[in-house]
């Protein structure tokens, strides 16, 4: 059965080229994609998680001023039941320091060669996408 890979960009936010880009390279390897788009809000996605259970959520977000909302959105995700393996990408993940905390459950990446390393793990490593 393929994986699934949920992608969402945060609440206000319209930047949505590169998580459309990113959500077509997963499809390229092998990934079952729903894009939930721009200004998705976090009920939303916590929602689309419970109801379609993914392996993984990409969240999305290039505005500065959407960092503390980026933090509400990973802390929000992970407490759903179903605990997706959550990717943080965008421009202020690639162009950035800043204090989120990665976890085993959140990752962020902040170039695409992080990305390819990411398909590298779960291709050998099976279904299990965390602890890759
Ligand atoms: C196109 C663009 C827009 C378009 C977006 C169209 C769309 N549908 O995406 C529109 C016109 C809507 C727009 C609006 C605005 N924009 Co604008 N926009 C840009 C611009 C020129 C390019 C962004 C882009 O598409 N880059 C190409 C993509 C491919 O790159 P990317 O998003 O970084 O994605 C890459 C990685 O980050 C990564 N990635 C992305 N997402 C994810 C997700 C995951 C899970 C992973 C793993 C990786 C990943 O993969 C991609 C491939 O490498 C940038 C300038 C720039 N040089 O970046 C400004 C820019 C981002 N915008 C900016 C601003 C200010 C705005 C507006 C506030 C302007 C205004 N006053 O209205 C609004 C805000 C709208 C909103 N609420 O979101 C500023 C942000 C400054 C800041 N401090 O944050 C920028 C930097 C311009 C500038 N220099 O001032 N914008």
């Amino acid at each position: 059965m393929k994986k699934k890979g949920l992608f969402l960009c945060i609440e206000n936010e319209q930047h949505f080229l590169g998580l459309k880009m990113i959500s077509i390279l997963f499809e390229e390897h092998g990934w079952q994609t729903k894009l939930l788009g721009a200004d998705s809000p976090l009920l939303h996605a916590t929602h689309a998680v419970e109801q379609w259970k993914p392996d993984l959520v990409g969240i999305s977000f290039s505005l500065t001023h959407h960092i503390e909302k980026a933090n509400a959105y990973i802390e929000g995700l992970q407490k759903t039941k179903h605990q997706p393996l959550i990717l943080v990408g965008g421009r202020v993940v690639s162009n950035y320091k800043f204090p989120l905390v990665q976890t085993n459950q959140v990752r962020f990446i902040a170039q695409l060669e992080e990305l390819k390393e990411f398909f590298h793990y779960q291709s050998i490593r099976g279904i299990k996408v965390v602890d890759y």
